[in-house]
């Protein structure tokens, strides 16, 4: 049989990454895999989500007689599971449950690794077939293994990931995931049942023509912004522009496209929201450092996001994230108030 090796799974390539690790001890890999396994599983429940009648809504019974979940419900109880009956998580934060969850069998008191992450983010999208997500953070825990995790494994500052991803459900289904060596993007094949190796060593072009923010927010916005959203607005062929406002409502979609296409995404404190909408733990952190891995740079307007210091699990934070040039404008209009 001949096996195709142009074709790079996910699996594949983490334990091809081992090499370049001294004594990797492959648990890193097994979690990236489960991660892999139960985003297939939400894959599925999401591509179907268009046949409401069929499925029926949450708290429905569906066709097979089985409880109809709201699908960020079911995408979370999927992530959860594999990361707990994995080897190589002792616990996970995410943005469906109030509190961390520390396992406490003893083989995940014995993981290196705590996941946060939200689970289905822009789930408010589904029903009229947007593009939505799942964002992840791993973080190796600073408790002694064999511990049950406690709270400072899951509030850590972002600089402190060891990897970071995200799950884009959208024409086609892709995983992005980094690490320090690099960002990596994998597409599902449907064919095989397997992520494969479609984007290598992703990086962000330093600078693009798209600028992503919710506009109906703008007369609340701080000074600086409005004066950077009226930069962009006013961009000619000679000063870099005619620049393109992009927001589809869904952040792993509106980030997914900055990084590939170069582009900066927006999502200020307001008057009513000062802190924004948007959450340090499992939406601005790991976003961040992946972007930040492929050349680009986040804040929150004040200071680089992975530095903040986290006080609680869904604490919100301003986001503004993309190419380091257009970061670099944004930041000399918020510095000149
Ligand atoms: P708004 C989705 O609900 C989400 O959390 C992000 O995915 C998205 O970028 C943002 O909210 C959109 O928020 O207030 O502009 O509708």
């Amino acid at each position: 049989m001949n096996v195709n090796r142009r074709v790079l799974t996910l699996d594949e390539f983490t334990i091809q990454q081992l090499r370049h690790i001294p004594n990797a001890t492959g648990e890193l890999s097994g979690l990236l895999r489960d991660i892999g396994l139960a985003a297939k599983r939400v894959n599925v429940e999401v591509n179907k989500a268009g046949l409401v009648d069929i499925l029926g809504d949450a708290g429905s019974v569906n066709v097979q007689g089985e409880d109809v979940k709201k699908l960020d419900i079911f995408a979370n109880d999927q992530f959860t599971g594999v990361l707990h009956h994995g080897i190589s998580c002792a616990g996970i934060g995410s943005e469906e449950l109030d509190d961390f969850v520390a396992f406490d069998d003893a083989v995940s008191c014995q993981s290196k690794y705590v996941c946060l992450f939200d689970p289905l983010d822009g789930s408010g999208n589904i029903d009229v077939n947007v593009s939505i997500g799942t964002i992840f953070g791993v973080y190796r825990r600073v408790t002694e293994r064999g511990e049950v995790a406690s709270k400072e494994d899951f509030l850590q500052k972002g600089t402190q990931q060891v990897a970071a991803g995200y799950i884009i459900y959208g024409s086609s289904t892709m995983l992005v995931y980094a690490t320090r060596r690099g960002v990596n993007g994998f597409t599902l094949d449907p064919s095989i049942g397997e992520f494969t190796l479609s984007h290598p060593d992703i990086k962000c072009p330093p600078t693009g023509k798209i600028y992503s923010v919710n506009h109906g927010n703008f007369f609340q916005y701080d000074e600086g912004v409005k004066k950077y959203i009226d930069i962009c607005q006013k961009k000619t062929k000679t000063t870099g522009g005619p620049y393109t406002q992009r927001y589809i409502g869904s952040m792993v979609a509106d980030v997914h496209r900055n990084l590939i296409k170069g582009g900066i995404f927006m999502y200020p404190g307001t008057i009513d929201k000062p802190k924004g909408k948007l959450r340090l733990m499992y939406e601005c952190n790991p976003f961040a450092f992946i972007v930040e891995v492929a050349g680009g740079k986040a804040t929150n307007g004040k200071q680089r996001i992975l530095d903040v210091e986290p006080t609680e699990l869904h604490q919100r934070s301003p986001m503004f994230i993309g190419s380091k040039d257009m970061m670099a404008e944004l930041e000399t209009c918020m510095s000149e108030k």
